[in-house]
């Protein structure tokens, strides 16, 4: 039987903790029983450079993509997490919001640094998708 995926936003694009839906993750997934058996993998990069598309190829997750036909914006906000299909260990996959958004301006750098620190913090493995 093919396994759900279902990816949420862990943190939102002000930074506020979705503390439920971490427990709620937690959870289904019997996270606290895994000990250290298990993987995670971040992504971080410009926006718009198929940092979604890249994670939901590697580990068929549902991460929101761009629709080309809406235009070129920003597509995640935030930080976004899901489990990863079919891989074992089990591995979370994170999805970080893009940098050097237009939708953010020259204030986002100070997102951009937190999210980044955040990512390098937790991950075992981060992707620079450039
Ligand atoms: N030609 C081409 N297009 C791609 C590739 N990867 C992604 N795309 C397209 O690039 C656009 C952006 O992809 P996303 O995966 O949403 O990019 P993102 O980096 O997650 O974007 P943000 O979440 O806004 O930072 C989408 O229209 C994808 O279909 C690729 O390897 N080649
Ligand atoms: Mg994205």
């Amino acid at each position: 039987m093919a396994e759900d995926c279902c990816s949420f936003q862990l943190i939102s694009g002000d930074g506020v903790l979705n503390r439920e839906g971490l427990e709620n993750f937690s959870r289904t997934t019997n996270l606290s029983q895994r000990g250290v058996s298990y993987a995670v993998v971040a992504i971080m990069g410009p926006q718009s450079g198929g940092k979604s598309t890249l994670l939901n190829k590697l580990f068929q997750t549902d991460f929101r993509m761009m629709d080309a036909d809406d235009g070129r914006t920003q597509t995640t906000q935030g930080i976004w997490i899901a489990k990863g299909i079919g891989i074992e260990p089990f591995t979370i996959a994170i999805d970080v919001e893009g940098s050097d958004s237009r939708e953010r301006g020259q204030g986002g750098a100070t997102f951009e640094k937190q999210s980044a620190l955040f990512a390098l913090a937790i991950a075992d493995i981060v992707i620079i998708n450039m």
